[in-house]
């Protein structure tokens, strides 16, 4: 993660908006649509859109900007940067993988895995959401192993193809797997972890007292106790679902409030 901004500081006379879990995806049309959408509104009227990871479904590799999967999404946050929109994107745990050459195909700015944010005063502590699930024990492990350093390189050097093949392959897995268990406790933020969370962001920036992730896929806000809170973003999911879902949060100045997509 190194040379990845970890501190963003806007003036606050424009709100920063942020979201999560697009998990955009050739098959998710209208998710995308509402996404376009959404940038557009933020070029018009916001300072920053700060994506919190898991932007897209799945991260072949940089290499594949131009798959339809990636394509449309890119074209979008191209236009918007090139308008003068600041985004900023952290990795989320299914597009980890997103790289240099997308930051500069697209002009968004890559942050580090956690980022403190200060907006006219404000102060919030962004991550995306998955190292406080530390009860889903299977994830975490394979989290580490993903992480090593090299293993990205590895995966980058392999032929584009064999990379589409591994990950449809993971899709048709996860599926299954979502299908038979659904949304389970052992996959939500822990008191531990999230205990944790704050004390790195009161540490790392004084007075921060709210902390934003996604991950969960279970939009609330949480009293942590002195003045604390814990705001969950929603999924977004406009494809075939009689509940669509989206939007995110918007910051200025006086504090944190939803904003729907
Ligand atoms: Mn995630």
């Amino acid at each position: 993660m190194a040379g990845r901004l970890n501190h963003l500081r806007f003036d606050g006379r424009r709100p920063v908006r942020i979201v999560s879990d697009l998990h955009l995806w050739g098959d998710r049309p209208a998710t995308l649509a509402r996404f376009e959408h959404c940038i557009e509104r933020a070029r018009a009227d916001a300072a920053a859109l700060l994506i919190l990871g898991d932007l897209f479904e799945y991260w072949v590799g940089d290499d594949d900007l131009g798959s339809a999967d990636i394509a449309p999404a890119a074209r979008a946050l191209k236009a918007a940067t090139d308008a003068g929109l600041t985004v900023g994107f952290l990795p989320g745990n299914r597009d980890f993988l997103i790289g240099r050459r997308f930051a500069r195909a697209t002009g968004v700015t890559l942050l580090a895995d956690e980022v403190a944010l200060d907006v006219g005063g404000f102060r919030a502590w962004l991550m995306h959401g998955d190292t406080l699930c530390t009860d889903d024990v299977g994830y975490q492990r394979f989290r580490r192993i993903t992480r090593l350093p090299g293993l990205a390189w590895v995966w980058n050097h392999t032929a584009l193809a064999w990379r589409h093949e591994r990950i449809a392959a993971m899709r048709r897995a996860s599926k299954q797997r979502k299908r038979s268990t659904g949304l389970q406790a052992w996959m939500d933020a822990t008191p531990p972890a999230i205990a944790a969370a704050f004390a790195t962001a009161a540490r790392r920036l004084p007075g921060c007292i709210t902390l934003i992730h996604g991950h969960t896929h279970r939009p609330a806000v949480h009293d942590e106790g002195d003045g604390r809170r814990r705001w969950v973003l929603p999924d977004w999911e406009f494809d075939g679902t009689p509940e669509p879902r989206g939007g995110g949060v918007e910051i200025t100045p006086e504090g944190v409030r939803w904003f729907s997509a």
